[in-house]
């Protein structure tokens, strides 16, 4: 048997936490041959509610399922993990404008990023889920000059999921077929979801759909704004399909993408595609031995090129209204 590895989930109380945790114990998210220990974060108020979890997780007596701490010191929480998963955040509460709950996340992001720095492994792989996500990881990379700008990253592939989804119930076949779906920028409402190199069975898919119109006034926004019709019909925010973007995310990370493929990661910027360094953003990446690599030369058409600047600039505004928080 492996040796296990050390994982920590924060927001573990929280909705995304109830469907995340027992799939990382089942061996969803590391293989059904990788033993896993959870290290638990949430705030002093919900240790009660986490300690019912934690019983609940014994319950299911999971054979990969080698310890569970819970805690409410960063600190304790990351203590030589190889993974962190960072859900927990500040909900928008009643009145609060966007500024306040960058403002109220980035000092969560600020305190995480400097225990990451202390006590984690230093190959440490960083997912962050809690929103505003790709500013909320360029808070905690930039309070852990310690680790290396690789191991940070933000969650967008639950948009991505959401994409492949609309696009195989357009063209009428099974999701696994389609491939080379893009979710660039920022997880918010200016995203840009982008299949102009999108594929099924080596089939272009916008030549098989050929109808920008939908494309433009249909997927765009359906994928930006699904979010919130969830939320609307369910009551609450998407919880078990973000817990399972987040599973797809960090599993594809450590164990490699599909051959002819590529996700969606929100990873620093670096100049690719005429997005500056100092933003995190939704690029096309593969991943190898766990390291991801951007996907080089796809041809950007102008349409693209401005979609892909409006999301940059949001987060250039959000990244500029937490300057004081950057380390
Ligand atoms: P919940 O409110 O159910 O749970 C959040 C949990 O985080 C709570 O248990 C809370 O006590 C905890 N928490 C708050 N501050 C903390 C801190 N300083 N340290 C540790 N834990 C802390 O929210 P949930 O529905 O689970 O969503 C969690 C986050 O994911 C939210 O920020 C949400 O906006 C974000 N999402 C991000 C998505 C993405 O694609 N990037 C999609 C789903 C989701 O909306």
């Amino acid at each position: 048997m492996k040796p296990p590895i050390r994982i920590a989930v924060t927001g573990a109380a929280g909705q995304i936490g109830y469907s995340l945790l027992f799939r990382i114990a089942a061996g969803d998210m590391l293989g059904n041959d990788q033993p896993v220990f959870l290290q638990l974060l949430d705030i002093p108020r919900l240790l009660p509610s986490l300690k019912g979890v934690m019983m609940e997780l014994e319950d299911c007596a999971f054979p990969l399922l080698a310890g569970v701490i819970a805690t409410d010191d960063p600190n304790t929480a990351f203590r030589d993990i190889s993974i962190a998963m960072l859900v927990g955040a500040r909900p928008r509460g009643k009145g609060m404008e966007r500024k306040d709950l960058l403002e109220a996340n980035g000092a969560i992001f600020t305190t995480q990023g400097r225990a990451l720095d202390e006590v984690a492994r230093r190959d440490v792989k960083v997912l962050i889920v809690g929103n505003p996500a790709n500013t909320n990881a360029y808070i905690a990379m930039k309070n852990a000059p310690g680790l290396k700008p690789e191991n940070f990253s933000a969650m967008m592939r639950l948009d991505h999921n959401r994409a492949l989804s609309q696009i195989a119930a357009k063209v009428g076949q099974p999701v696994s077929s389609i491939r080379k779906v893009i979710i660039w920028g920022n997880h918010s409402a200016t995203q840009y979801p982008d299949l102009n190199h999108a594929e099924t069975d080596g089939n272009k898919i916008s030549l098989l759909i050929n109808d920008p119109a939908w494309i433009e006034d249909y997927f765009i926004p359906t994928v930006q704004k699904r979010g919130a019709v969830v939320i609307e019909a369910r009551g609450s925010s998407s919880a078990a399909s973000a817990a399972n973007a987040a599973i797809n995310h960090v599993r594809d990370w450590v164990l490699g993408t599909r051959e002819n493929d590529w996700i969606s990661m929100g990873i620093p910027s670096d100049g690719s595609y005429g997005i500056p360094e100092g933003v995190i953003y939704g690029y096309p990446v593969t991943c190898r031995d766990g390291v991801y690599r951007i996907v080089p030369d796809l041809e950007i058409s102008e349409f693209s090129q401005a979609k892909m600047q409006a999301t940059y600039g949001e987060l250039v505004e959000e990244r500029d209204s937490v300057k004081h928080l950057l380390g």
